[in-house]
């Protein structure tokens, strides 16, 4: 690894010298400002330095897959910690849909092999044994032997209660005197960046409210260019902020704004250190709404774990890659065992355009897919 130290007189010009002289995948270690000539230091330029590092890429050696990695004592001690976490959730989540069925009075064993083809559908677009149940047991339960062959009826039973669970929805609402935060986190490469390039878009361009973005993720160059060429392209102010007191006046700077977005690098929720940095971010800020990013490609046993670990600091939750995976069945998971609503539904890469306010009806259309299963 190569560090380097560089000063400049903003944050700005000195990111570029990173990025000239580093390039945009540069990691940013320190950052820190100080004051420069003057007496004892006082009433001296104000200086910004920014030490950062850059991987040099790494002699290749053959390695084993299957051999252990060296470090053992973290390893155990996180993979131990996951296990109990999981093991905390699947008891919870047995319990309430245990509780559902109770109430449902639905069935446990094997569906009538008219039914089973839907079980078997929905399995297939990755809903979980026990909604599974909940949903074929009350198809069993509601409609007369006869009706289970008419698809169209059945459909429609499974979709309602798919809906039901899809039911909690809160978008975001613009301010009115003053301006409204929005900021978004979650764990690396969900969308973050894309997502609030779309929202930014949408509010500013077709909705014509005054918006500003702020980026607080400076750990890699390229994650600020990224923000900045989207603030450029929609015509909307960027700012980016190293500290928590930086945030602060980043968002006084734009008090006549309606809404103003938050960045945040993405986070490793195995990572305390990363998460305690996000909650003093956080803390400043006093979003009115933290969104949770969640791709739908996350298989659901993470997804649940990256929620447990975030679930204090979101209010609301969005889903993306929707177009990347058949089996967005994970959603439906996730909601039928958690609280946070639901805001936004993303589709693709290209910004504005794919993006959606989320409503039950998409939802479920999302989850159940447009194939009906095969007699
Ligand atoms: N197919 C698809 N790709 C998406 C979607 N949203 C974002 N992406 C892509 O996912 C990749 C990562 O997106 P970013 O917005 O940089 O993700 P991020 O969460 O900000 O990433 P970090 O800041 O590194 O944590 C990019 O290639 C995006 O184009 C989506 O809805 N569908
Ligand atoms: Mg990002």
């Amino acid at each position: 690894m190569r560090v380097r130290r560089f000063v400049g007189d903003n944050v700005a010009e000195t990111m570029g010298k990173v990025k000239r002289e580093l390039g945009s995948e540069a990691v940013i270690l320190q950052t820190r400002e100080f004051r420069e000539g003057g007496f004892l230091g006082l009433f001296g330029k104000l200086r910004v330095e920014i030490t950062a590092a850059i991987e040099e890429k790494p002699v290749v050696a053959h390695k084993d897959p299957e051999e252990p990695e060296m470090n053992l004592v973290s390893d155990v001690k996180e993979k131990t910690g996951g296990l109990q976490e999981e093991i905390i959730s699947m008891r919870r989540m047995l319990e309430k849909m245990n509780q559902r069925m109770e109430g449902l009075g639905a069935e446990k064993g094997d569906w009538p092999a008219i039914l089973q083809r839907w079980a078997d559908h929905l399995q297939g677009r990755g809903i979980n044994e026990n909604l599974v149940k909940l949903l074929i047991g009350h198809v069993q339960q509601t409609l007369l032997p006869e009706e289970w062959t008419d698809d169209a009826q059945v459909y429609a039973r499974i979709e309602a209660n798919v809906r039901q669970i899809c039911g909690q929805i809160g978008l975001i609402q613009p301010g009115i005197n003053k301006p409204r935060i929005v900021a978004l986190i979650g764990a690396t490469g969900v969308g973050k960046t894309t997502t609030i390039g779309k929202l930014a878009a949408g509010f500013s361009i077709v909705d014509r409210r005054k918006v500003a973005l702020i980026t607080a993720d400076t750990y890699r160059v390229a994650a600020v260019e990224q923000l900045r060429t989207f603030g450029e392209i929609i015509g909307v102010p960027v700012e980016v902020v190293m500290t928590p007191k930086g945030l602060s006046e980043a968002l006084n700077l734009h008090s006549d704004k309606e809404l103003i977005f938050i960045d945040t690098a993405g986070r490793s929720p195995h990572h305390d250190l990363h998460m305690s940095e996000l909650r003093a971010f956080l803390d400043k800020a006093k979003p009115d709404f933290t969104m949770l990013v969640m791709s739908a490609t996350t298989q659901f046993a993470d997804q649940l774990r990256i929620y447990n670990r975030f679930e204090g600091l979101a209010t609301h939750l969005i889903f993306t890659k929707l177009d990347e995976t058949g089996s967005a069945g994970s959603i439906l998971n996730l909601l039928g065992q958690t609280t946070l609503p639901t805001a936004y539904l993303t589709n693709g890469q290209n910004v504005p355009d794919d993006i959606e306010a989320a409503t039950p009806y998409r939802m479920a259309h999302q989850i159940l897919g447009e194939e009906m299963p095969h007699a």
